[in-house]
């Protein structure tokens, strides 16, 4: 087989990048905007492969006008809610992610977010900034303590338990909803909860971790963050659409929640500008994943997909 031909949708790691231009027929977007549903469509009959990130949008409606040379998507990214995987089934094109490698990273920066929305990161850092520090006192910026609090996870997959894993070094008492109960050995002590309800009632800091489908969308809605204590801190580093916003926008305001740590939004990019008035929300710009060593790492395991897939193998992450 001649050098298969490979479209990469975004400025990926130099590391990437190098690697990918050695062993294929490559074409990079250096221009790094996000590929459109017409370029998607127009790459499918010049190109055997793509690695996409979230940002690039495979809908029904663009697969469905597909050439037939697509042979391959291998996402740059463990979550693939931009796929519609019944339609690329359907078409005969493979589908791969990136598991395992980011959840480090993206767990440090749940804790961050986390750290950051329970005392008070967004006006101390502001205050401080601004030249507006002048005065102090003991009643100043008290925040919620993270130490041997109670934590809620809903979604015990691999950055679940990452992130669980870091928490542990807070001396946090770790509950969990998953689909399914873990293993001894993987829960390490969590305490499981059959429901979310159930896992809510006692989750004086709150952080999701499954991803987006049509089940989970909208998880977190205005009955459900009424149920958590009162004072409790919501981080979300999984993918927007798991919030309702303005029900969350609601509890913040009502004083129900204290706080929220946010990487994701329903819009992306952009955010909610209606956050922005608000010191209890603590936001970043959809980074998780983003240290040098994990985008690395994200590369290779999308290379490391196509190699096997082009070698007449299973991708080791095919979905
Ligand atoms: C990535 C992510 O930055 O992997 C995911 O699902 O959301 C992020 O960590 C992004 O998808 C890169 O393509």
């Amino acid at each position: 087989m001649s050098t298969p031909r490979l479209w990469i949708t975004r400025r990926l790691s130099d590391a990437t990048l190098e690697r990918a231009a050695r062993d294929y027929d490559v074409v990079i977007n250096h221009g790094d905007l996000p590929g459109t549903a017409a370029e998607l469509i127009a790459a499918s009959a010049d190109f055997d492969a793509i690695i996409p990130c979230h940002s690039e949008h495979f809908s029904a409606d663009v697969v469905a006008q597909f050439s037939d040379r697509l042979k391959i998507v291998a996402n740059h990214s463990v979550g693939v809610d931009h796929c519609d995987l019944p339609s690329l089934k359907a078409r005969g094109i493979a589908v791969t992610n990136t598991p395992d490698v980011l959840s480090d990273a993206t767990a440090e920066l749940a804790m961050l977010l986390m750290l950051g929305a329970a005392r008070h990161a967004v006006a101390g850092d502001r205050i401080v900034r601004t030249g507006q520090w002048d005065s102090w006192s003991p009643a100043f910026m008290v925040g919620k303590q993270v130490t041997g609090a109670r934590l809620g996870i809903i979604g015990m997959g691999r950055v679940g338990r990452a992130f669980a894993a870091k928490a542990r070094g807070f001396d946090m008492e770790i509950h969990y909803y998953n689909r399914s109960e873990l293993s001894a050995e993987d829960a390490k002590g969590a305490v499981y909860h059959d429901s979310i309800e159930s896992l809510l009632g006692v989750a004086d800091f709150l952080s999701l971790h499954c991803p987006a489908t049509p089940e989970t969308t909208g998880l977190m809605n205005a009955a459900r963050f009424a149920m958590l204590p009162r004072g409790a801190v919501v981080v979300n580093t999984a993918r927007g659409a798991l919030i309702d916003e303005a029900a969350l926008l609601s509890a913040l305001e009502s004083g129900h929640l204290a706080a929220a740590g946010l990487d994701c939004f329903q819009v992306e990019p952009g955010g909610n500008p209606a956050f922005a008035a608000h010191d209890t929300i603590f936001m970043l710009p959809h980074i998780g994943s983003a240290t040098r060593t994990t985008r690395d790492a994200m590369g290779f395991r999308a290379l490391d997909n196509l190699d096997a897939f082009f070698a007449g193998k299973t991708p080791g992450d095919l979905l």
